[in-house]
């Protein structure tokens, strides 16, 4: 893919060096954008592997809304979020909980029929909303809204998080029958997670497409602090000379997106260069 390739050519060209709160530090680029059409393949790169696996079960953990990672880890062997969870699995209330289960509070009055007089109290009742399942709904019954956003960005309990969220927010926008999906990262690690970011995002947008009847459009990502750990630039160089082939097709099974499994994600003609091993810096 030359976009991402463009990508990691800029920052290594104009980014600066960075000192972060990992110890290894970064060259950094303020504020990237690319975008792709997913009608003209899937966008998994192919000048190195990425593990398609792991992608997907990411993106189907993601649905769970469940706050630990034992799903992943113990019943999927996929330990790409093994470091940031304690022994128990546990992440706390990130992305899952986030679009699935986002936390608020409503006022309610509740009325105690007692003598004469009637006694009202006002409590707050716990709630929870379900952010991608109101996506979906609007991409139905209003698809031309502009308001059809997913928001993982929860300051009150950014404490609690193993790791205050990278991609915190996401836009579906219908544009000629076509769904596209813009995603806002604060924080992306181009070698390491922007790979897995994109084709997560990617075929969350597709499922989503095939569920409410649109074709595919484009995916445009936004990555504000765009950056290269420095261990990464060795690795990064030997992709650059390595000619991009063509994109492989996904097909999803048609089915809405709680019942999708791993076998309903079918990947044709994925035909990559070898994987290159790039440490994670936690
Ligand atoms: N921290 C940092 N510094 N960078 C990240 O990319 C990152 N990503 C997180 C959490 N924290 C992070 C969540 N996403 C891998 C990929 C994505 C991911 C976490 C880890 C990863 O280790 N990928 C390896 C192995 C993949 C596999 O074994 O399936 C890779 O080579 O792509
Ligand atoms: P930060 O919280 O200090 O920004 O560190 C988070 C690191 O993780 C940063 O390098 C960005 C990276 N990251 C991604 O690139 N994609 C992801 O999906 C996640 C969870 C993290």
């Amino acid at each position: 893919m030359k976009q991402y390739l463009d990508l990691v050519k800029n920052v290594l060209e104009n980014g600066v060096r960075k000192e972060n709160r990992t110890g290894t530090d970064t060259i950094s680029n303020f504020s990237e954008f690319y975008k792709v059409d997913l009608s003209e393949g899937f966008p998994l790169l192919t000048t190195k592997k990425v593990y398609f696996r792991s992608v997907i079960l990411e993106l189907l953990w993601y649905l769970r809304g469940e706050d630990h990672i034992r799903w992943l880890r113990d019943e999927n062997d996929c330990h790409i979020w093994d470091a940031w969870a304690d022994e128990d699995g546990h992440v706390g209330p990130i992305y899952p909980v986030l679009w699935r289960r986002f936390p608020y509070h409503e006022e309610e009055e509740i009325r105690f029929e007692g003598d004469a007089s009637h006694i009202c109290k006002t409590v707050w009742i716990k709630k929870e909303f379900d952010q991608v399942q109101r996506a979906i709904d609007m991409l139905k019954e209003n698809p031309n809204s502009r308001r059809i956003v997913v928001s993982a960005w929860h300051p009150g309990l950014l404490e609690q998080m193993a790791l205050p969220p990278c991609h915190l927010m996401y836009i579906f926008n219908v544009s000629d029958g076509k769904l596209n999906c813009h995603l806002t990262q604060r924080s992306g690690d181009i070698a390491l997670g922007i790979p897995f970011n994109l084709a997560c995002y990617s075929a969350l947008t597709m499922a989503i497409a095939n569920e409410v009847g649109l074709d595919y459009g484009t995916f445009a990502h936004t990555i504000v602090d765009a950056h290269i750990y420095e261990n990464h630039v060795e690795g990064l160089k030997e992709q650059l000379n390595r000619e991009p082939k063509e994109l492989p097709q996904l097909s999803i099974a048609d089915k809405p997106i709680d019942e999708l499994e791993f076998d309903d994600f079918t990947l044709k003609g994925y035909d990559p260069d070898p994987s290159i091993k790039f440490e994670v810096a936690v």
